[in-house]
């Protein structure tokens, strides 16, 4: 069944089945973003994400030239420092939602990536860009700094050296798809024309398995990150137990064994 969020300026919301579909829409602006959208996301992410129903949620830019430009420059112009925190603390807080999430987290990533859009893609689990999209990090060129995790995401996802290039020398040093992927910022590249099928292969790559190992995944691998390694070894292995009370798990195992598909949906 299809179903659309009503009621939305900036964003547009489809429900398809389990896959719901966020496309953030100011095309003209390159889909910058701005109070609006983040409210709107935060809306979308706190209020209409039911584990039961929606198991992948695909992120992806309005247009053809831009996933998002990042924050809303124009917007940014008359901001106050009180202003300024509270704009990025928003932010942060739906990146933090985003990685928080049951659902997979999908980034569907055409064309221009900057700023708080490199950001935003880089909280969510997947990242999937065409070979000519662009990712960077630009705040210093406008004399700020990036404040929507780039400081921090970006540091553990491509480790310190290639972070350090890309935020310190800012729109100079932004990668095409191709080379994000190479230096381990995105998880699949492609031809341009071939995106919306690479990203229907990993919306069936994450359907066919079991429901709840996703979810449990998913959380301990982000855990990972604020973790010691003995501690995400042992809630690793409370986890890996108690997947075995599950039924998904036992359907799991018997289907392999009985060389059929597993049904999860029992
Ligand atoms: N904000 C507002 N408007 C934008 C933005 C933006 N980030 N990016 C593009 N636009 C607008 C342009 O102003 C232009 O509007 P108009 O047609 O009305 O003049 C339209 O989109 C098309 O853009 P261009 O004409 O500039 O298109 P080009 O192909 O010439 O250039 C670029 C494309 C290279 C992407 C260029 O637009 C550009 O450099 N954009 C700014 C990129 C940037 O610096 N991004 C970082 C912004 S700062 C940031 O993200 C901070 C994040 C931290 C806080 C986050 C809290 C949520």
């Amino acid at each position: 069944m299809t179903e659309s969020i009503q009621d939305l300026q900036h964003l547009l919301v489809k429900f398809d089945g389990p896959v719901c579909r966020i496309t953030i829409n100011r095309p003209k602006a390159l889909n910058a973003l701005n109070a609006e959208v983040l409210q709107e996301l935060e809306t979308v992410l706190f209020r209409h994400m039911d584990p039961a129903s929606t198991r992948v949620v695909v992120l992806e830019g309005g247009g053809d030239r831009a996933f998002v430009a990042g924050a809303d420059i124009t917007a940014m112009q008359s901001m106050s420092s009180a202003d300024a925190r509270e704009f990025a603390r928003h932010g942060q807080m739906i990146t933090k939602a985003l990685e928080s999430l049951t659902q997979v987290t999908v980034a569907k990533v055409q064309g221009f990536a900057l700023g708080g859009g490199c950001e935003l893609a880089m909280a969510c689990d997947i990242i999937v860009a065409s070979k000519s999209a662009r990712f960077g990090q630009p705040e210093v060129n406008l004399g700020i700094i990036p404040g929507f995790g780039g400081t921090q995401r970006l540091v553990r996802r491509v480790g310190m050296h290639v972070a350090m290039d890309m935020l310190l020398c800012g729109k100079s040093r932004s990668l095409t798809g191709e080379d994000a992927h190479k230096l381990g910022l995105v998880s699949r590249v492609v031809d341009d024309a071939k995106l919306e099928e690479e990203v229907q292969k990993v919306i069936q790559g994450v359907l066919g398995a079991g429901p709840n190992a996703v979810a449990e995944t998913k959380r301990l691998a982000r855990d990972a990150y604020s973790m010691s390694l003995d501690a995400g070894l042992n809630a690793e292995a409370n986890a890996f137990a108690a997947c075995f009370v599950d039924p998904e798990a036992q359907e799991g195992i018997a289907a392999f064994i009985e060389k059929r598909a597993p049904d999860f949906s029992v």
